[in-house]
């Protein structure tokens, strides 16, 4: 398997010397400043793989190359925008870089609603209550039927915590859960929110999933002929959210998804934590069922509670078999040397971390810390290692 690590650019604290001490090869990284529909041109790409290069690190996964709304929307003409994105990859592929790992998630791509949530034994992690998200639904942003969404217990507990929070609590809610937006910096207020949901009122999950299979038509020709492999992230958390379809949550999902244009090229970016959240998914069951279609994997954590909140855990704990997926990987990672592919390694990165010791002491993006990643990294190396290992003195 590829160890590598994400790394934001320029808006990343962390810097490459620094990556280098974690032991990773590969770099996972985008041109975040490139506003969403536009060319990534060659040369800018070219630029960042010799930054990377400069470091000692490979730029194995693009992540993301990012969807424009309007084609989530299927609104108006989307021929340049289609062509721009098979322009892109072309211009990727041109410098070497083949993997690309995208999302296809309206609006929001990953949400929590607390960025800072307590680790016990110290430290930080991001979590999911489904108190304040009932909260910030109903009593901020007064979504029509957003009370059918939540059981009435947690509704009860939402009204509670809504009616004892301050002005700074209800303002930090909403800066948490727009913190994973998408749009490069963007952050929407309550009426900006409002309005974008409006732009999804006459989208339903059919109309969503016509639209993606449109863009899947019109790119995944595209890779193959490059040579390229697109992964498609899973929506985090996998459920639908704000009244608004998700389409990449479970198992079927994902068989409708590599079945609505069949080719290799088509690809899965196996996120344990994204899946992980929903307790109908089994992670390595999904993960055994793909294996052939897995080009990249996120590898954490979850642990969570019954009334659908979950936070972050370290990457061997939670509830996901950590080992049995791994084990999993490794097994696809053998098929396809034994079919002979000179590009039988998975790239994989530690996905988030928990902001532990020095980490609190930076402004990090949160979720993407050094130390917690690291140790994450340093967690999973040792299970890769071990499962790998045979023994002479077996
Ligand atoms: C969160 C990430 C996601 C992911 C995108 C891929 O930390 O895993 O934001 O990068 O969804 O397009």
């Amino acid at each position: 398997m590829i160890e590598s690590w994400r790394w934001y650019g320029d808006l990343d604290a962390i810097t490459l010397p620094e990556v280098a001490q974690t032991g990773a090869s590969g770099i996972v990284t985008a041109l975040h400043e490139i506003p969403y529909g536009q060319v990534w041109d060659v040369d800018a790409i070219a630029t960042r793989k010799a930054r990377v290069a400069q470091g000692g690190f490979d730029w194995v996964v693009v992540e993301s190359l990012p969807i424009h709304e309007s084609i989530k929307r299927g609104e108006g003409d989307l021929t340049t925008l289609f062509a721009n994105y098979r322009q892109s990859m072309a211009n990727l592929a041109a410098n070497g870089i083949k993997t690309i790992c995208y999302n296809f998630m309206p609006l929001l791509d990953w949400t929590r609603t607390d960025l800072t949530a307590p680790v016990t034994g110290g430290g930080t992690c991001l979590r999911f209550e489904a108190t304040r998200m009932a909260a910030f639904e109903v009593h901020m942003l007064g979504r029509r039927d957003a009370e059918a969404d939540y059981s009435p217990d947690v509704l009860n507990k939402a009204a509670a915590w809504f009616q004892q929070a301050t002005q700074a609590d209800r303002d930090a809610l909403l800066a948490s859960i727009m913190a994973g937006l998408p749009g490069a910096f963007d952050r929407y207020d309550i009426p900006g929110l409002r309005n974008a949901l409006q732009s999804y009122d006459c989208i339903d999950r059919e109309a969503l999933r016509a639209h993606y299979k449109r863009f899947l038509e019109e790119v995944v020709p595209t890779a193959t002929d490059l040579g390229m492999r697109l992964c498609v992230h899973p929506d985090d958390p996998p459920r639908d959210i704000l009244g608004l379809p998700r389409i990449v949550s479970d198992a079927d999902d994902i068989a409708w998804i590599m079945g609505a244009v069949d080719a290799p090229a088509n690809g899965l970016t196996l996120c344990s934590g994204s899946l992980g959240a929903n307790p109908a998914n089994d992670v390595p069951a999904i993960a055994k069922h793909f294996a052939d279609r897995i080009h990249f994997a996120h590898l954490r954590n979850v642990a969570k509670d019954p009334d659908g909140s979950f936070e972050e855990a370290a990457h061997l704990d939670g509830d996901t078999d950590m080992v049995a997926l791994v084990q999993v990987l490794l097994d696809e990672e053998s098929r396809r040397r034994d079919v002979g592919r000179a590009d039988h390694a998975i790239p994989f990165r530690p996905d988030h971390g928990h902001h532990i010791l020095s980490d609190l002491d930076r402004a990090l993006i949160l979720g993407y810390p050094l130390i917690g990643r690291l140790r994450g990294l340093a967690e999973l190396r040792g299970v890769i290692r071990a499962l790998s290992h045979e023994s002479k003195y077996a």
